[in-house]
């Protein structure tokens, strides 16, 4: 947003303001914080501000407002959709949480917990552990992203089945404004009708509304009784009515339930050591299902046993392997989180973070594959993830015998296509990632007007100058 150099005089006053130590402009330090995680976008940035205190954000949004300063907060960086990547202007500059990282308070008997933005989602787990409670929010990328991240991108993962996502887990929050001030609402309470949900509208705004330094969030009893398993079944209907069946019998005790097409074994088994195969024929289909519970003594594998045994009967479990000791249930685990770097490894992707309804899930699957081989040779299908919240990564990977180009020049033609039927399905072309830069285009396509429109108005009300994470989430922004 400011004019071309005038960022150094800026970058000196923002030094004088915070200290030399929370600005830096050394391209080296720099260089990791332009490119995205999947190597998608590059940007630049005039400076790399890394405040130790909510004050000191409060200074940098302040002076950045009355200067019309472009700011992209970040975080771990480990976001998919370009959100956290500066544009190429060398404008504006990059608000790192990482020193924001205090664990504040911890709330056993209120089953809460207060954190800074910066802390890691890993170190926010084992906090929660330490105290004998769980915080359930799980990604492959837990030992690198923040808490900050995950509340603005409101992130997904592998237990929302039986959690929720990022938004539902969260009580209270401290978010500084464009403008500088602070908006305390970092409250544990967990009913509190007292007008407008305002701190709703930062999660998932992916740092277009302004920046989140506290988040007070929800724990839960600690598992105590775990009850994993690696299953093949016959097809996605099969998968979606082994859940079904699942969830019934063990009073709702299922916390993941994760669909793997025989190509996402294969990759991992190939490109990532030590991945093993957990069973030993070839199947089209399996999932990772894991069952748990607060009780020490709940007889879950029996349980699990129990209904893998009748839907084997019913035909729709081909083999099953249930884990016999915590190492083994860490290995199915292992192959799962590690089938987005297998995938990477093996080539080039393109990936859609598509959800649907999860009875239509099935059939959304067949029609998809089928247009997908008969219109793309280039690809190779590699439909993953969180079936139980109907949200697929329904993924391509690069034919290995295809040149990069050619697969990567039918992008545009297949996610028009997918997204097309996902719609088609009443389904959603951003399921768990976000819009980031990567989606401005079919949020436009797809939101309704007057959707668009209270956004519009929302961002306007929340950041009159335009200078949060500009070019994000919405169009011309
Ligand atoms: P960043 O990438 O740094 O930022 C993401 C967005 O949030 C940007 O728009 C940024 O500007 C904004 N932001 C960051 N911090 C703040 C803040 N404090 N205040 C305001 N805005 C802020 N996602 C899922 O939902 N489910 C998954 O299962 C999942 N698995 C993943 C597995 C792997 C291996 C990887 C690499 C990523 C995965 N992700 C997943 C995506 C990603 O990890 C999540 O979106 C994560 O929540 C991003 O956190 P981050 O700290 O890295 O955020
Ligand atoms: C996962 O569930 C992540 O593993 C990443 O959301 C998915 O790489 C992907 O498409
Ligand atoms: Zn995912």
């Amino acid at each position: 947003v400011t004019q071309p150099g005038s960022s150094t005089q800026a970058v000196a006053q923002l030094a004088a303001l915070l200290g030399a130590d929370c600005v830096r402009t050394d391209a080296g330090e720099l260089a990791p914080l332009l490119v995205d995680h999947r190597g998608l976008y590059h940007g630049n940035a005039a400076a790399l501000i890394l405040p130790r205190s909510v004050e000191q954000v409060a200074t940098t949004l302040a002076f950045c407002n009355a200067h019309h300063i472009g700011v992209v907060p970040q975080g771990g960086n480990t976001g998919y959709c370009g959100g956290a990547t500066p544009d190429q202007s060398g404008n504006q500059v990059i608000v790192s949480l990482a020193r924001l990282n205090r664990l504040r308070n911890i709330d056993p008997l209120n089953y809460s917990l207060t954190c800074e933005a910066g802390c890691l989602l890993a170190e926010v787990q084992r906090a929660a552990a330490d105290a004998e409670r769980l915080f359930p929010l799980s990604l492959g990328s837990e030992g690198s992203c923040q808490i900050g991240g995950n509340l603005s991108t409101n992130a997904g993962g592998t237990s929302v089945l039986r959690y929720g996502m990022m938004r539902e887990l969260t009580l209270g929050l401290e978010v500084v404004l464009a403008d500088g001030r602070v908006l305390d609402s970092l409250t544990g309470l967990r009913k509190d009708n007292t007008g407008y949900d305002v701190k709703s509208l930062f999660l998932g705004a992916e740092g277009t509304l302004g920046i989140i330094t506290a988040a007070t969030l929800k724990l839960f009893p600690a598992a105590r009784s775990i009850a994993t398993a690696f299953v093949a079944v016959a097809d996605v209907q099969a998968a979606v009515e082994l859940l079904s069946r699942l969830r019934n019998h063990s009073g709702d005790r299922v916390s993941s339930f994760e669909l793997i097409p025989r190509l996402a074994v294969e990759l991992t088994v190939q490109h990532i050591r030590p991945t093993v195969d957990p069973l030993p024929g070839r199947h089209d289909w399996y999932v990772l299902c894991e069952l748990t519970s607060p009780r020490a003594d709940e007889p879950l594998d029996t349980v699990l046993e129990d209904v893998l045994a009748d839907a084997y009967t019913a035909g729709l479990v081909q083999d099953a392997a249930i884990a016999q000791s915590g190492r083994e249930a860490e290995s199915f685990w292992f192959l799962r989180e590690n089938i987005p770097r297998a995938q990477r490894l093996d080539g080039e992707s393109l990936k859609h973070d598509i959800s649907v309804p999860v009875a239509a899930l099935p059939q959304f699957v067949t029609q998809a594959a089928a247009w997908l081989a008969s219109h793309v040779p280039e690809g190779r299908l590699i439909a993953y993830g969180h079936v139980g919240d109907g949200n697929l990564h329904f993924n391509l990977n690069q034919d290995p015998l295809i040149a990069a180009e050619k697969f990567l020049g039918r992008a545009d033609e297949v996610r028009r296509a997918i997204h097309a039927l996902v719609h088609e399905f009443g389904g959603s072309f951003s399921a768990e990632h976000g819009i980031g830069q990567l989606k401005v285009g079919e949020l436009e396509r797809y939101a309704s007007p007057v959707e668009l429109d209270l956004m519009r108005a929302i961002k306007l009300a929340f950041d009159p100058n335009g200078i949060m994470n500009p070019g994000k989430v919405l169009k011309g922004s």
